[in-house]
């Protein structure tokens, strides 16, 4: 399934108007504050996040799982979806492939499909959290920390073929995400497990192609409740120092305990050139599949300014890899990252609007309160009409959801894939 370009041209010609008057007015007000607005516009079209594989379908919980009618049954269905997605935003021209869930049959044929949607291929994931397919060695009791030397071994092996997969198709990076740790107290010694995790993952850091990065993926809890062994942006920060300089730490909005302060963690990993990478989503208690900005959107508004900020003040940092990392059960998926893409945009439109020169002054000064307002000037402001003119400019549409609806995306693909199909890896 593709979207013709056509289409979007047409259902965009119904909010032309409203849109060059809203556009209009913002515009004028933000050039009057000597904001350079084409600059802005350029810039939320330059910031495309990869979709990661497994969001395309419904997910589950512990106790169940939904399908959505119409879900990708194939790689090739996958990033179609993503061309979908992207023809609609302009904003998703990368996907984050999980391995084994998309191992490529035929990366010439992935390669040459990816590239009609103008979508390329970012970090690749691997997987040591369940089970591989008749194989010897079991991970219940853990992959790159586990106490038996095979199964570490297996694990290692495992992310040495994940970085090969990714290298055929153009990625750049590997994503390790650790599901390793204890669920009850004595259950596990915490410096053998960190000791053979840091031996595990120097010896995948030591395959990787000279232009490739790691990022170390952190979370507190879940799978496992009592420990997690890189549980939290330190030991993140520290495994990958031990590693070397390709090694970065990957942060997951919804990796953090409540109420943590991640734009702090954002702003320290920047000012050390370690942060690799960023994960978006959002959560109201402990798990983090739900829609970036449907709980917490000032959260993120701060996160993005602490990231502006170090986008353009700490040039040791590389650009960080963006990916949305939640998964869906009740809603669209693809009106669900549709949405997410839409939160991202906003946040980043909005920190980009923040007068740093003011607000440092401000901070010399120790004024609280005009740090506050400055901040709040630029969250208060409405940028949609900002992201409505980047994705007009590159063909994409002024209202993707209502764009999805109107081209009836979901019936396309029910009718092409069934009401029962079921996304792979799900
Ligand atoms: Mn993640």
């Amino acid at each position: 399934m593709k979207i013709d370009k056509q289409h979007i041209e047409d259902t965009n010609q119904k909010s032309l108007d409203s849109h060059r008057a809203s556009f209009g007015y913002i515009a004028n007000r933000l050039t009057q504050k000597g904001i350079e607005v084409d600059d802005v516009v350029q810039k939320l079209a330059d910031f495309q996040v990869a979709i990661p594989s497994w969001a395309l379908g419904a997910g589950g919980t512990r106790f169940g799982r939904f399908g959505f009618q119409g879900e990708p049954r194939t790689l090739k269905e996958k990033i179609d979806d993503v061309g979908a997605i992207h023809a609609l935003t302009q904003t998703a021209g990368a996907i984050s492939l999980h391995i084994p869930w998309d191992l490529p049959e035929d990366y010439k044929a992935i390669k040459q499909l990816a590239a009609s949607h103008s979508i390329v291929f970012d970090a690749v994931n691997s997987n040591t959290f369940q089970d591989p397919k008749n194989a010897a060695v079991s991970y219940r009791y853990g992959s790159l920390s586990h106490t038996d030397e095979a199964v570490r071994q297996h694990a290692v092996e495992h992310n040495k073929k994940v970085i090969e997969i990714g290298n055929e198709l153009g990625s750049k990076s590997l994503t390790v995400w650790l599901a390793d740790g204890a669920s009850f107290p004595g259950q596990t010694n915490f410096q053998t497990a960190l000791n053979q995790t840091q031996k595990s993952l120097r010896e995948i850091y030591i395959t990787l192609p000279g232009d490739w990065r790691l990022f170390i993926e952190y979370k507190p809890y879940e799978p496992n409740f009592y420990s997690t062994v890189i549980q939290d942006w330190g030991t993140s920060f520290m495994l990958a120092n031990e590693c070397g300089e390709k090694a970065f730490t990957l942060v997951d909005l919804g990796h953090h305990l409540p109420n943590t302060n991640i734009e702090q963690i954002v702003s320290t990993l920047m000012l050390k050139g370690k942060l690799g990478g960023f994960h978006f989503n959002d959560s109201k208690y402990g798990d983090d599949d739900l829609t970036v900005g449907s709980i917490k959107p000032y959260a993120l508004f701060l996160i993005f300014n602490a990231l502006v900020y170090g986008m353009e003040n700490n040039p040791q940092n590389p650009y960080p890899a963006w990916m949305i990392d939640a998964s869906h059960n009740i809603k669209d998926p693809l009106e669900d990252i549709i949405q997410s893409l839409e939160a991202i945009q906003e946040a980043y439109a909005k920190a980009l609007l923040v007068d740093q020169k003011l607000l440092n002054d401000a901070q010399q000064d120790h004024d609280v309160a005009m740090c506050q307002e400055i901040l709040q000037e630029a969250y208060r402001t409405d940028v949609r009409p900002l992201l409505e003119k980047s994705r007009l400019q590159h063909g994409g549409a002024l209202h993707p959801i209502k764009a999805y609806r109107s081209l009836q995306v979901r019936k396309r693909l029910i009718d092409e894939r069934g009401m029962d199909s079921v996304a792979s890896g799900l």
